[in-house]
């Protein structure tokens, strides 16, 4: 039999966890032909809770589940993984400025970029979901210097799955009419969804919608702040949508982008649409034996330029934050 494929969750005992790790086990991630072996990592107070998790796993019987094993040591749960989908971090709490944020989650990324440089398989996919995901994947990538940049990665499938959502429903398309949707820079409010290289049935998206105010007041703001829109619904974060968010990212970076089309990554700028080098920005991306590629070539009008340039300097004054606390 094949041998399984180990991939580690952390914050497993969440509630993305509650969701995702159900998708991995039943085969979502790698089909119903490869077995997965399941590494969770929590805090120690919460093992009792993800004890119960699993044995929800072991109650579905999954034919893809090979094993399980959980633990609050990042260096024994991440031994030979080969994903890691970094989903547990800090969550803002009352009073809590922007830079004890990102010390508290510099904290947590940190220490987990030092124990997969240490233990993780060589061909290690890192894939940070964990808010703020694109700064905490330069935390982690900065802190596990053997592990090539290219390894890591931040969320931003989820805002790439809600712009194409949101054109779909305004355009009354299916949703696998949209092609070539990219979101740029930070997975935060000022995130750039970009209809102007997005294409419906094969033409230009923007231009199908002919509708300049539509795209700047509605649109971008509507996909921009989905995740309070959805707060402000079910009184608590999105989940399921992040955890499917995070399979189809790490499934396509394992088994490729569909041909014709590319996905939206958070990845290690090398420079690529003037995005500093170093910085882990999204891109659109075609994937292929997984390695991305940022797309290259596309013409960047004013307006796209304006917005692409404002959200990389939110994650420019991130990196130079956590410069500053010592954290990479
Ligand atoms: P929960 O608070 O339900 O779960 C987080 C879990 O992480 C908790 O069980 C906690 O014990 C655990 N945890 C904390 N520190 C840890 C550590 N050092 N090691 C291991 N586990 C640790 O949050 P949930 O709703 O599951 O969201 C998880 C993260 O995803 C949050 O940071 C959230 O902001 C972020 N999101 C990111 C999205 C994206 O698109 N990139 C969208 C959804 C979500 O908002």
């Amino acid at each position: 039999s094949t041998t399984p494929v180990k991939v580690a969750v952390t914050g497993a005992a969440g509630q993305i966890g509650y969701s995702l790790l159900f998708r991995i086990a039943s085969g979502s991630l790698f089909g119903p032909d490869t077995p997965v072996e399941l590494r969770l990592l929590e805090i120690t107070p919460a093992l009792k809770a993800l004890e119960g998790v699993v044995m929800e796993l072991d109650d579905c019987a999954f034919p893809t589940l090979a094993g399980v094993e959980i633990g609050d040591d990042p260096e024994k749960v991440f031994d030979g993984v080969n994903h890691a989908l970094l989903v547990g971090a800090r969550p803002r709490g009352p009073g809590m400025e922007r830079g004890d944020l990102l010390e508290a989650n510099g904290g947590i990324f940190a220490p987990q970029g030092a124990a997969l440089n240490k233990v993780a398989a060589d061909d290690v996919h890192v894939t940070i979901t964990g808010n703020p995901a694109n700064t905490n994947a330069l935390i982690a990538m900065n802190n596990a210097p053997d592990i090539p940049d290219e390894q890591f990665s931040a969320l931003t499938r989820l805002d790439h799955n809600r712009a194409i959502s949101q054109l779909s429903s305004k355009l009354d398309v299916p949703v696998t009419d949209i092609t070539k949707m990219t979101i740029w820079g930070n997975h935060s409010a000022t995130q750039y969804p970009d209809l102007f290289h997005a294409e419906v049935g094969g033409k230009n998206a923007a231009e199908t919608v002919g509708d300049q105010d539509w795209l700047e007041n509605t649109f971008i703001p509507t996909v921009a702040k989905r995740g309070a829109a959805i707060i402000e619904a079910r009184g608590a974060s999105s989940a399921a949508s992040a955890a499917s968010a995070t399979v189809d990212h790490a499934r396509d970076w394992a088994l490729g982008s569909p041909e014709g089309n590319w996905v939206s990554m958070s990845v290690c700028s090398d420079g690529s649409y003037g995005v500093p080098e170093g910085l882990i920005s999204s891109f659109p991306v075609t994937v292929s034996d997984g390695k991305w590629e940022i797309v290259q070539g596309l013409e960047i009008d004013d307006f796209s330029r304006g917005r692409i340039d404002a959200t990389v300097a939110e994650l420019a004054e991130e990196r130079d934050a956590v410069t500053k606390l010592g954290l990479i």
